[in-house]
């Protein structure tokens, strides 16, 4: 059985540190894990590639070859990227791990929004997938900024199709703001009564109104909090991530 999970989110959210956490953590508890970097702008990875799109697609060979600038080069390359599924796929099969941990670019729209990382999702051969959308935590600080993030991992699954598992990384650095942030996520009321508060009223009216209707369909983010610098809440996002795939609780 191999469980596919890409890790998704704003740029520089902590999807790759998260993404060498979690195959140590697999690792560390008796599985197979293998980690598949999808972003072919990265510069340098806190882990070592097992399956790496770097190898295939070159952004300074396209800004040669084709006069482009660094983000020409950067959305070309993220447009090649279904090009490469066989021979990436070829490679997932033989080294045939329990988990395929899938690092995405750093720029999420390039991934998402385009017709490639969609395309890539739904045709990697896996036998369950799941997607984590990562929360920056010093992107959500606000109530009307949580919302925000929140449309943001919607559309992301809107366009992946595939069950999501959200995140708020960096917890480290907002032990003030946690307890806040992991209430607006858990409960729609207690997110109205924070946007009752903000000042901007037409601002906290359509935030009520976004988050009444993300809730309503079933889209409200629920939120695993996490940090890789100090390992909290690596066991949960492991149960969660879990759960989500279908595994049971471990
Ligand atoms: N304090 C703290 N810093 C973190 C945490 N996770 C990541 N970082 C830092 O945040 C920065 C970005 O982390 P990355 O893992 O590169 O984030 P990314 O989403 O892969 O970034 P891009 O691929 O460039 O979009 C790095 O300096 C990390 O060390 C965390 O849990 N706590
Ligand atoms: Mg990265």
């Amino acid at each position: 059985m191999v469980y596919a999970i890409f890790i998704t989110g704003t740029a520089g959210s902590g999807k790759s540190l998260l993404t060498s956490r979690l195959i140590q953590w697999y690792q560390d508890n008796g599985a197979f894990p293998a980690s598949l970097n999808l972003d072919p702008g990265a510069a340098s990875l806190p882990y070592n590639p097992d399956i790496d799109v770097r190898q295939y697609i070159d952004i300074s060979t396209l800004m040669e070859n084709f006069g482009l600038g660094p983000n020409g080069a950067l959305v070309m390359a993220s447009d090649m990227i279904a090009t490469r599924l066989d021979e990436i796929q070829q490679q997932v099969d033989e080294i045939n791990p329990d988990y395929l941990i899938v690092d995405t670019p750093g720029q999420i729209e390039l991934f998402a929004f385009r017709a490639s990382g969609p395309y890539f999702v739904s045709n990697l051969q896996a036998d369950n997938k799941a997607v984590l959308f990562a929360f920056d935590a010093m992107l959500v600080s606000s109530p009307i900024n949580f919302v925000s993030i929140s449309l943001l991992a919607s559309s992301v699954k809107l366009r992946l199709k595939c069950p999501q598992v959200n995140v708020l990384t960096k917890r480290d650095l907002v032990p003030d703001k946690l307890k806040d942030i992991m209430g607006w996520a858990g409960s729609n009321q207690t997110l109205e009564a924070a946007l009752n508060e903000e000042k901007e009223s037409e601002y906290s009216l359509l935030s009520k109104d976004l988050a009444r209707s993300l809730t309503r369909a079933g889209f409200a983010p629920g939120l695993v909090a996490v940090s890789s610098t100090t390992m909290a809440g690596q066991v949960n996002l492991a149960a969660a991530l879990a759960r989500t795939l279908n595994l049971g609780e471990d």
